[in-house]
């Protein structure tokens, strides 16, 4: 008996890769939604939208007369929070850190173009402190913060790589943590533009540059096609490839989601339908950024679905539930969390990384229902976000002089332009994300 422990402990230590670092959440927006977590909210003056995107198919759009809730329930003195943001050129305050009362603690703004930090209601005693940096109209910026709330903790802010911001407050903050962040803009048309959101506690340091990557289906024959298939008006606006009419992808490759197009998984079935390789461009609805060498922080699968009434079934055969989320990668099925609720509604993965970037690339995502008639399982449309990290390298490129000369006067005109960048490495095809 204890050799037989020890063996099944060996087993499943080989089969658990290896862990990079686990957000708390992380979202691109790919699912046509905020979907940090399940609890994440559109506030009024957001929309997601598909034009312009700062990454992927889909970025946050946001305005004001109300904010999104992106990032809630931390615990603990500090926390960071990294994004990708757009400015329009209208200075507006643009996220906002609050106690679980909803409570402000602190604001960052724009100001005649440049980050700047004001304290809020909480008592922690911020000092107004602004950057140096004026922001570019038009261009996409990551900004990471860093924050203690703690009596005497850091506040910090990045822009790109700069450190424009680094400051202490002298105060503990009251409430509860930094319970939630905030995002929000100036009005229309002069919204701001939010995207790869993620966000970690128990630690000041300064968060990985990263980007996230979202996919859904593509054409092929998935390992699993159990259940019932309601998809009839399949074409290049769903999954990608030659999607076919009545296939998994055409029906769960919807963002936002369509409960028009879904499968209905049944008595013991299992369903799922190929991924769209991270490392092609031509990703139906994901945009062009492709996955090469970089990194992967995390990856999550999410799914909108629900469960049908009647006799509960047996659990799912690998999984500790009757309604199961399945995914498949480098031929090992993951039985995953569970889709058992009667409403429509989102469920995530917990966060996993794939092992082998090559994996991404060939990796399946479904649903399976345990043994039974009752309870189907209504899944509407499935994804897979990774958050990839992105190296930071710098380029300066240019001067130029042009001089005009004539009779009576002579002009000489010089120009500079100085340009940074951060990009992601090793491409065969524009990988520029970050301009400053
Ligand atoms: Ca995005
Ligand atoms: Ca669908």
């Amino acid at each position: 008996m204890r050799l037989y422990r020890l063996c099944l402990l060996l087993l499943v230590c080989v089969l658990v890769p290896a862990t990079a670092r686990a957000y708390q959440c992380f979202t691109g927006l790919e699912t046509g939604a905020i979907t940090c977590t399940v609890a994440s909210t559109l506030g009024a003056g957001g929309s997601i939208v598909t034009s312009p995107v700062i990454t992927g198919g889909y970025s946050l759009k946001q305005g004001s007369g109300g904010a999104s809730t992106i990032g809630t329930g931390s615990s603990g003195n500090s926390r960071t929070d990294s994004f990708s943001f757009r400015s329009s050129g209208t200075d507006s305050d643009l996220a906002i850190w609050q106690s679980s009362a909803a409570a402000t603690m602190m604001t960052l703004s724009l100001s005649s173009g440049k980050l700047r930090v004001t304290n809020g209601s909480n008592g922690c005693n911020i000092t107004q402190t602004t950057g140096s940096t004026t922001l570019v109209t038009g261009q996409d910026y990551l900004i990471r913060t860093a924050l203690d709330r703690s009596a005497g903790g850091v506040i910090k802010i990045w822009l790109n790589d700069s450190l424009e911001i680094n400051i202490t407050h002298s105060s503990a903050c009251t409430g509860t943590a930094w319970y939630s962040l905030l995002v929000t803009g100036p009005a229309n048309p002069n919204e701001y533009l939010f995207d790869d959101y993620a966000w970690d506690q128990g630690s000041t340091t300064q968060p990985a540059a990263g980007i996230i990557l979202g996919r859904q289906g593509t054409s092929g024959s998935p390992t699993y096609t159990g259940g019932t298939i309601t998809c009839a008006d399949c074409g290049p606006t769903r999954c990608s490839g030659s999607c076919a009419t009545g296939t998994s992808c055409c029906a769960l490759s919807d963002s936002p989601f369509n409960t028009s197009r879904y499968v209905l998984i049944t008595d013991g079935a299992s369903n799922t339908m190929n991924v769209c390789a991270f490392d092609s461009a031509s990703c139906t609805g994901s945009g062009s950024q492709t996955l090469a060498s970089e990194t992967v922080n995390a990856c999550r699968t999410v799914w909108y679905g629900h469960r049908g009434t009647g006799t509960a079934p047996a659990n799912c055969t690998g999984g500790g539930s009757p309604y199961c989320g399945i995914w498949i990668l480098n031929g090992v099925v993951t039985v995953g969390s569970a889709m058992g609720g009667t409403s429509d509604a989102y469920t995530i993965s917990p966060q996993w990384t794939p092992g082998a970037n090559s994996y991404l690339n060939t990796m399946e995502v479904g649903g399976r229902k345990g043994a039974g008639t009752g309870r189907d399982i209504t899944m509407n449309d499935v994804w897979v976000e990774c958050d990839v990290q992105v190296t930071t390298t710098t380029t300066s490129t240019s001067s130029s002089t042009s001089s005009t000369t004539s009779t009576s006067t002579s002009t000489s005109t010089t120009s500079t332009t100085s340009t940074s960048s951060t990009t992601l490495p090793s491409s065969g095809m524009s990988r520029r994300i970050f301009v400053y």
